[in-house]
């Protein structure tokens, strides 16, 4: 099959693609098409590897206003309403709901995803039930479970024992949550658990990790420390990060120097971000996002997650990767030519890196020929214009369309 004229990433010239056997086996200017071969010409377009939603709950996905709506807007509030629909959570209905987003992802060109699952349940419903899915859809889309324990290690009843159930169930990562448990001691301690059951079962780590405007809190010198010393360097990610939005100047210089030599990866989650943050303040308000132009400054890896679709922390979800670069370049004050032509790496390359997708991943000879094709010419426009993802292959096969946007103008 030969797929003619298009433009990888930001490329000044086209070119063509032959996939054989759902790989990539040639890349290269004007492949002469073979007896009989399939062409499709892709008119110039823009083709991308497929996007990577590096940060999601699609356990809570779908739930906004059951029972009842987050009127505060605040995360605690978010929290207590996902309490409130624990009680209905069923294997089905979990699966349902989940099913649904991942349609929606990949109608977006979304192929990777890192979703958290709520693990503070005895029974660990929503757990099983995405374990399920998980393999069920993965001829669709590749998703990498993180045991997220939304109360804390130390502060929920068995907290411990049920992260490591996770990880035996089969979890890929393990989480944590320093800034909710309840005492400065248990988020120290809680982390140290988590680093040691993701050792102890080889799996990756991903914390929710000072997600709160308080300036005092500070898992993630502890977090990338830990990465550091026990040598987890780009297995781990510290989610969120917004206190570091509110720490002083000085404390994030010194602060600087271990995530370096850490190498761990950063996620924003600029959408939900902004939504829940600052909600504590009168005037003036802060963006809670973390310091993603100071970490890229750095080298490094940051990406943009949307974190919720549709639900208590965000009634607007609706997994479009593109929302995520948008807010995250608006409210991270990077919107020079050169940010906003390479920002499609914060849910591309950069995210894949978070994921630990290795070599796998990307547009290359002998990789799946995993690839998007989006309605724009090149980065700039598509992030500008709101290009809709035409065509989502995976390993060579249509999984998802989207007809162009035809504008008439009557004047
Ligand atoms: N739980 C949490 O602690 N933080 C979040 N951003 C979400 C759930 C979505
Ligand atoms: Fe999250």
């Amino acid at each position: 099959m030969l797929f003619q004229n298009l433009i990888l990433e930001n490329a000044s010239e086209t070119v063509d693609i032959r996939v054989i056997d759902g790989k990539f086996e040639n890349i290269a200017p004007k492949l002469e098409p073979q007896p009989s071969e399939e062409v499709i010409d892709c008119g110039g377009k823009m083709a991308l590897p497929p996007f990577v939603e590096s940060h999601v709950h699609l356990d809570t996905c779908l739930t906004a206003g059951r029972p009842r709506w987050n009127l505060s807007g605040t995360l605690f509030e978010g929290i207590q309403c996902w309490e409130e629909y624990k009680p209905f959570l069923t294997k089905d209905e979990v699966k349902e709901r989940v099913n649904k987003a991942i349609r929606l992802q990949a109608s977006n060109g979304i192929q990777y995803v890192r979703t958290h699952v709520d693990i503070n349940d005895p029974k660990l419903t929503a757990l099983e039930a995405i374990l399920e899915l998980r393999e069920e859809v993965k001829d669709y889309i590749d998703i990498q479970i993180v045991a997220f324990p939304q109360y804390g290690i130390l502060s929920y009843p068995k907290g411990k024992e049920l992260l490591e159930q996770a990880l035996k169930m089969g979890a890929d990562a393990a989480g944590a949550i320093p800034h909710f448990e309840f005492t400065r001691e248990y988020s120290v301690e809680s982390l140290n658990i988590c680093f040691e059951l993701a050792q102890k079962y080889g799996k990756l780590i991903d914390i929710h990790c000072d997600e709160i405007d308080d300036e005092a809190s500070r898992g993630l010198e502890t977090v990338a420390t830990r990465a550091y010393e026990m040598q987890m360097g780009d297995m781990v990610t510290a989610s969120h990060t917004t206190a570091m939005h509110s720490y002083n100047n000085a404390y994030v210089i010194r602060l600087m120097r271990i995530l370096k030599m850490s190498e761990m990866n950063f996620v924003a989650n600029p959408c939900v971000n902004m939504h829940l943050g600052g909600r504590v303040d009168t005037y003036p308000k802060r963006r809670s996002m973390t310091r993603v132009k100071e970490l890229t400054a750095e080298g490094i890896n940051v990406s943009f997650g949307s974190d919720d679709i549709f639900d208590p922390w965000n009634p607007l979800g609706n997994s479009n990767m593109r929302d995520q670069v948008f807010m995250g370049l608006y409210t991270g004050h990077m919107l020079g030519y050169e940010e906003i032509i390479n920002s499609y790496k914060f849910v591309t390359t950069n995210a894949a890196r978070t994921l630990h997708l290795g070599d796998a991943y990307g547009i290359k000879e002998d990789n799946d020929a995993n690839f998007i094709v989006l309605d724009a010419t090149n980065w700039y426009d598509a992030l500008n214009y709101n290009a809709p993802v035409l065509a989502n292959y995976r390993r060579g096969k249509l999984i998802a369309s989207t007809a162009p946007v035809e504008k008439k103008i009557l004047f």
